[in-house]
């Protein structure tokens, strides 16, 4: 087979990106050592700025977003037994969609079969080869090694793909931060408690109540890195979980059996640079965020975009330079929205060496987030997401 874009990965980044060059007649395939299902059986993010979502309405596959995806102007903080908003609307003027990740992984997914685009599902070893010269991918399938030549490889293969393995040591700097806790999950179908999310500073530990839609809610509790997700029974999780918020809030708390549970680690990674030859690391093959800030997802979108806008004018206007300056633009942006999760991190997790003294300057600098117009506007115009 030859194509002129080879993607590995058909998560967010890869489906993406792969609609929109089909949208732009450019030829591609999608790789995956998964099926469908698998993916879709993932539970991750879910809330999308809005550059992400106005990227999945230029990809066509938008509509059950727009239909079913709610919109919420504003978040609150919790912190010393009170709350405070954090009115996105009024302070940037923009909102932020709640829709799970995984449906709009399904989005893509069925947008990209009803338009005829190539995926390959169940690849194993799939290799990115020769990315300095004549590239080409080889995967195995059905007991099979098979060839893909192509102009240019997009790894969208995630935090432990083949294609962040392959530059490894090709000149990759790697800078990454590891956290000493990790996010349980719970996803039930209970109503959210609360209409926005709220981002809980206690004590015992961070906390999140966000949700997937007025009847399905995804709750988080911080644990230590030694925790077992077998050791936690819902009810345990939900005890816990109230424990972290206000009184009011755990009170009206609606708890049910869950769908899905895990725990997730926290850590900021990113690669430097994101292009090696025609290979370009895209989403968390390239750079990984703790999800305090809600970006991984959105990260990937403003990768997705900006690399797009390179093949396109490589393909349709013969030029290079948006296809060279890919690397530079989006490392722009991912070290802001790196900064940005990690200060939110900062500022909600218990650190194992906070102290008395760090529980205090936390409270103190969400005390001053609360009163300070100018610190709400800086905390609502990372959350809404930096211009691309
Ligand atoms: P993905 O990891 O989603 O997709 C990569 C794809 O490549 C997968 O389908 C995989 O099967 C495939 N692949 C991997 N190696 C391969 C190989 N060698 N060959 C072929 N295929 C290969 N972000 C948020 O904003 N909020 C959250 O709450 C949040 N929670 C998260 C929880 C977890 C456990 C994880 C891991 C991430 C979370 N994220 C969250 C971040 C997440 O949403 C990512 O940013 C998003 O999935 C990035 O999408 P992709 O870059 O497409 O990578
Ligand atoms: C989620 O709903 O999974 C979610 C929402 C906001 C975050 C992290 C996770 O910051």
């Amino acid at each position: 087979m030859r194509v002129q874009v080879a993607i590995i990965g058909s998560g967010p980044s890869g489906l993406l990106l792969g609609q929109l060059l089909t949208n732009a007649g450019i030829d591609n395939v999608i790789l995956d050592r998964v099926d469908r299902d698998y993916i879709l059986g993932r539970i991750r993010a879910g809330v999308l700025e809005s550059g992400t979502t106005r990227l999945l309405d230029e990809a066509g596959a938008g509509a059950r977003m727009h239909a079913e995806g709610l919109i919420h102007d504003g978040f609150s903080l919790s912190f010393s037994g009170r709350r405070h908003r954090i009115d996105l609307k009024r302070l940037t003027g923009q909102s932020v969609t709640v829709y799970g990740q995984t449906e709009l992984t399904h989005d893509l997914m069925d947008r990209r079969e009803a338009t005829g685009g190539k995926a390959i599902y169940n690849a194993r070893n799939v290799t990115p080869h020769d990315f300095g010269g004549a590239p080409y991918v080889t995967y195995e399938k059905d007991g099979v090694t098979h060839r893909i030549d192509c102009d240019f490889i997009a790894g969208c293969d995630g935090a432990h793909g083949a294609s962040r393995a392959a530059v490894a040591d090709k000149g990759m700097k790697a800078f990454e931060r590891v956290y000493p806790f990790g996010w349980l999950g719970v996803l039930a179908d209970v109503p959210p408690v609360d209409h926005e999310l709220i981002y809980a500073n206690h004590i015992r530990g961070f906390a999140l109540c966000s949700q997937r839609s007025l009847s399905r809610s995804r709750y988080y509790v911080q644990v230590g890195l030694e925790e077992k997700v077998e050791n936690w029974s819902d009810d345990a999780f939900w005890d816990e979980l109230r424990r972290r918020l206000p009184d009011d809030v755990a009170q009206a708390l609606v708890t049910g059996q869950s769908l899905e549970k895990s725990i997730a680690p926290l850590r900021s990674f990113v690669a430097e640079p994101l292009r090696y030859g025609s290979l370009f690391l895209v989403g968390d093959a390239g750079h990984v965020v703790p999800p305090t800030g809600a970006k991984g997802l959105n990260l990937a979108a403003s990768d997705v975009h900006y690399l797009f806008e390179g093949l396109r004018d490589f393909y349709l206007d013969k030029t290079d330079a948006a296809l060279d300056a890919y690397s530079s633009r989006a490392l722009a942006r991912i070290w802001k929205a790196v900064r940005f999760s990690w200060s939110m991190t900062q500022l909600l997790h218990r650190f194992p060496d906070s102290g008395d003294f760090g529980q205090r300057i936390q409270e103190a600098e969400l005390d001053y987030l609360t009163t300070s117009h100018a610190a709400q506007e800086a905390m609502a115009e990372n959350y809404v997401g930096l211009p691309y």
